[in-house]
Parts: C-alpha cells; sequence; structure tokens
C-alpha cells in the first residue's frame, strides 16, 4: 500500500491527502508528532530520517513500489497525472501550473507571515492584502467550473486548503469573492473530499494549518 508520511499537521500535505481522498486511493496516513513546547521535539522524525528509503529524506514523503517521492509539489503532481487530475488540453494545464504557482506564492506569504520575529506588527500589512490575493485566483477562475476549466485537478486542492487558511485566519475573507466560496463549497462537496472532512483522522488536525510553535495555526486545542 503508499505511504504518505508528514507531521501530523496539515501543512504541505493536505492538498496530497485530499487528491488521494478524493481519487479514493488506499494509503497509509503515516503521520509524526511534534512534540510540546518549549522544544517542540522532532526526534519522531528525526529517528527515521537517517534511515529511510528516500534519496532527498523530507517531510512530506510518497512511497508506492518504485516511487519513492520527495517534494510536495513533485508528489501532488506525479499523483495529479497518474490520477488524470493534471488537465488534458494545453489550456487546462496552462490555468492549474499558473494556479499551483499563485497558490505557491499565497502559501509562502503565509509562512513568512508566521515565522517572522514580529508576528503582531506583520499581520495588519498580510490581513489588508488578502484582497488583492484571492482577486487572482478569481481572475484566473473567471466562470469556469473548478481552476482548469469543466474537470476538478490537484491545482483544486491545493485551492482549497489556501481557502481555508484564509478562512482560519480571517473568518469573513471569502465574502467578498462568491466565485471562490462556490469553488471551495463545490470541492467541499466532492464525495471523497467530504469524507476526508468528516473522518476522525482530519477532525483531528483541522486547525493545524502548520506546526504547533507557530503564532497562527498551530491548532494547540487539538494535541
Ligand atoms: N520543498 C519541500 C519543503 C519540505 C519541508 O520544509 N518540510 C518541513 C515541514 S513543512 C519539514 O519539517 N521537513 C522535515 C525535515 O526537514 O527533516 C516540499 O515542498 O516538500
Amino acid at each position: 500500500m503508499p505511504v504518505l508520511g508528514y507531521w501530523s499537521v496539515r501543512g504541505l500535505a493536505e492538498p496530497i491527502r485530499t487528491l488521494l481522498a478524493h481519487t479514493g486511493t488506499e494509503y497509509e496516513n503515516k503521520t509524526y508528532d511534534m512534540g510540546p513546547a518549549p522544544t517542540y521535539d522532532r526526534s519522531q522524525w528525526l529517528n527515521v530520517k537517517p534511515t529511510i528509503d528516500l534519496d532527498l529524506p523530507n517531510l512530506p514523503y510518497y512511497m508506492d513500489g518504485d516511487v519513492k517521492l520527495t517534494e510536495s509539489s513533485a508528489i501532488i503532481r506525479h499523483l495529479g497525472r497518474k490520477t488524470g487530475l493534471a488537465g488534458a488540453t494545453e489550456q487546462e494545464k496552462m490555468r492549474i501550473d499558473v494556479a499551483e504557482s499563485l497558490c505557491r506564492d499565497q502559501n509562502l506569504g503565509f509562512v513568512r507571515l508566521v515565522t517572522s520575529p514580529d508576528y503582531d506588527n506583520a499581520k495588519p500589512a498580510f490581513e489588508a492584502d488578502i484582497s488583492n490575493q484571492l482577486q487572482k485566483l478569481v481572475i484566473l477562475l473567471k466562470d469556469n467550473k473548478f481552476i482548469s476549466g469543466e474537470k476538478v485537478s490537484y491545482a483544486d486542492f491545493l485551492i482549497l486548503e489556501l481557502l481555508d487558511r484564509y478562512e482560519s485566519f480571517s473568518p469573513s475573507a471569502l465574502a467578498a469573492f462568491p466565485t471562490l466560496k462556490a469553488l471551495q463549497t463545490r470541492l467541499l462537496d466532492l464525495p471523497g473530499v467530504k469524507a476526508r472532512r468528516d473522518s476522525p483522522e482530519f477532525k483531528k488536525i483541522s486547525s493545524r494549518f502548520f506546526g504547533r510553535m507557530h503564532p497562527f495555526g498551530h491548532g494547540e486545542e487539538s494535541y
């Protein structure tokens, strides 16, 4: 059975888990727990890291027979191609590439914020820029059903995670963006995605967008 390894948080792995759930792929969701403050002990993973059969050991990793992959974007692209969720036409593929790139930039913005040594002072500027960032997704989506067009693709799962993050950070973030809210609802209504969201495994980590040492998305109440 394939194995997906990651911290017991959403982070870089949740879009991959969502794709696996949507495609009904059986897999072992191998999670590593980080210890509590003040040390946030990472030994559960660090003890395994030197011995694991990966060229570039890291989290997330994905192993399925000869496939031994790290790098979250390589994993989701591989699974997208394998499951027919990577676009069929050049138009669809280009839209997926643009969406993936926008998500990468916006996720980086989040990471910069939560790792900022001056989080409280960095927060207002980040908050004020959310609308500009979301507007880019609106422009890309237009009146399409999914980000690549009529068919769901792996990029939609990257977008879903990003939209969830924004809403968790600022509950009214999507209020002025009905097309994005509708996309989020459409994705959450996909049977496999719904099943994942209703699962005890997901509920345990639903507020853990980042590691537990961060000032936002640490999900501390769920540990
Ligand atoms: N570029 C890598 C980044 C991976 C990464 O930074 N993983 C973090 C968690 S988000 C980690 O703790 N890795 C374990 C390690 O460094 O040993 C990817 O996209 O997968």
